[in-house]
């Protein structure tokens, strides 16, 4: 356990001696010290019909959430299990297993008697590794992720004020200021980007990329990427029959396959000119959209003469591939400190909901904590030299990077001390890293926000060299 879980385990449990004559508290806190060792949750987020069901198969591989044109969504959470299992949960909270259908990497559900407005959530059980790392929380439209989840996929169609409210509602909080978040920002559909152009697919990773380094988004997501989630879902699970449909598309006279692709009524026609059936035709249009027919049948055209090498570039240039990455590394990478962040949330909200003088110590604690949380810092100004953000001279970025532990969060990974990595050797590059970056802290040709940056360094620095002496 990390210095920081301790600590913030410590303090669930010392909220617990402080709160246990309160039913309510304590069965609150025993809900969250529970969590606490849970798999991280996961929601994905954004409002009516933007693709959040799809980009949930497409992370997992596999058709899971159920993927609508219309109608009502049902809170779904989907974790590891051995056999796919599902839980409805009614109003009351009452638990009722309903049976399950699955084969061919698909769920389908039986909700019989169940009427919509009964059901407070469903849970689904499904052996899928990346299910085992973190549980998914599929969203009604427009749903805040609340307190239920460490991390949040959030789905917009443009990246406006209106579209990053939710953002900016989760950070109403100390906690919630202090604490960096868990939150990519996906700017989705990216295939619909410029009226579905040709090369909307780079347009919108390049509008992504600058979002990226717009420093008012620097403390509200980790990351802003674009993902089309269903041709990224259909390239993952391409069949070798869907192949063959591409291949014979592609192979027809430029001309009359610009033609077809003009649009969906075009590519549907009866009596279009290809010999691909009309029935063929529309599964494609299903699976893929017109824009993902069109890119299938550039890229085969451009050289991918297999399946596979088909299924990668779609996933690839979809964002798919980026998006799973980020989950991995910016959400998943991070579960220790995203899991503390919510657990201190939970205090927070305790602390306010309940306010009792013998809580006193805890509210002081809980400062105590945030404060001299350094993995906290330490994320932050990872995040804004990565994004660049805070800009920093190359050669300064890669070191600060290093020893704020974005190579490994190891004594001599930070230090890049390598074999033997004696306690001799790992104070001395620490005690030199120290001098150095304390003088960059300093650095008057810097602003403030690098000399903050440096600072956060420094500290890392103090903290190795305490932690080696002692
Ligand atoms: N063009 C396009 N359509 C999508 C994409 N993702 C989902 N859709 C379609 O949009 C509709 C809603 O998708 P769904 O995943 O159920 O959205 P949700 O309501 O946010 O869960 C369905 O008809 C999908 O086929 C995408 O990336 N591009
Ligand atoms: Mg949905």
């Amino acid at each position: 356990m990390s210095e920081l879980s301790a600590s913030v385990w410590d303090l669930l449990t010392d909220a617990l001696e402080a709160y246990r004559d309160s039913p309510a508290a304590a069965e609150w806190l025993g809900y969250h010290m529970t969590r606490f060792f849970e798999p991280l949750r996961i929601a994905v987020t954004g409002p009516a019909r933007c693709g959040k069901s799809t980009v949930v198969n497409a992370i997992v591989g596999e058709q899971i959430a159920p993927v609508q044109a219309a109608g009502v969504q049902v809170l779904t959470w989907y974790s590891g299990g051995d056999e796919p299992a599902a839980t409805v949960y009614a109003a009351d909270d009452s638990a009722h297993e309903v049976p399950v259908e699955h084969g061919g990497g698909r769920l389908g559900l039986d909700l019989g008697r169940w009427r919509h407005g009964e059901i407070s959530r469903i849970a689904v059980r499904w052996p899928a590794a990346c299910l085992d790392r973190a549980t998914l929380i599929d969203t009604p439209a427009d749903a805040a992720a609340g307190d239920e989840a460490d991390a949040v996929v959030h789905l917009v169609r443009n990246v406006d004020d209106a579209a990053l409210e939710p953002l900016y509602a989760a950070q109403d909080s100390p906690v919630a200021r202090a604490a960096p978040v868990g939150t990519v920002l996906v700017l989705c559909r990216a295939d619909e980007i410029g009226a579905g152009r040709a090369d909307a697919l780079s347009s919108a990773r390049l509008i992504a990329r600058r979002h990226d380094r717009d420093p008012r988004l620097a403390g509200l997501c980790q990351q802003v990427l674009a993902v089309a989630g269903q041709i990224g879902y259909a390239g993952r699970t391409l069949t070798d029959q869907e192949y063959a449909q591409l291949r014979d598309l592609a192979a027809a006279d430029r001309p009359a396959l610009e033609e077809l692709l003009l649009s969906a009524d075009r590519f549907l026609r009866p009596g279009a000119d290809t010999v691909v059936g009309a029935g063929a035709r529309r599964m494609l249009l299903d699976r893929f959209g017109l824009a993902g027919v069109r890119l299938a049948t550039a890229l085969v055209r451009g050289g991918c003469r297999t399946a596979r090498s088909l299924s990668r570039e779609l996933v690839r240039r979809s964002g798919l591939d980026d998006l799973r990455e980020s989950i991995d590394q910016d959400l998943i990478g991070r579960a220790e400190v995203l899991k503390a962040r919510s657990a201190l949330l939970a205090v927070e909200r305790l602390l306010a909901t309940h306010p009792r003088p013998q809580a006193r110590p805890i509210a002081g604690r809980l400062e105590q904590v945030l404060a001299s949380a350094h993995d906290f810092r330490e994320l932050r100004v990872l995040t804004a030299l990565r994004t660049g953000r805070v800009p920093l001279p190359a050669d300064l970025a890669a070191e600060a990077h290093r020893l704020l532990g974005g190579e490994g969060t190891g004594v001599a990974e930070r230090l890049a001390v390598d074999h033997p990595a004696t306690e001799a050797r790992l104070r001395a590059a620490a005690a030199e890293a120290l001098v150095r970056w304390q003088e960059q802290a300093t650095n008057p040709v810097f602003g403030r926000q690098q000399r903050l940056a440096a600072a956060a360094v420094v500290r890392t620095c103090e903290g190795m060299l305490a932690r080696l002496t002692t």
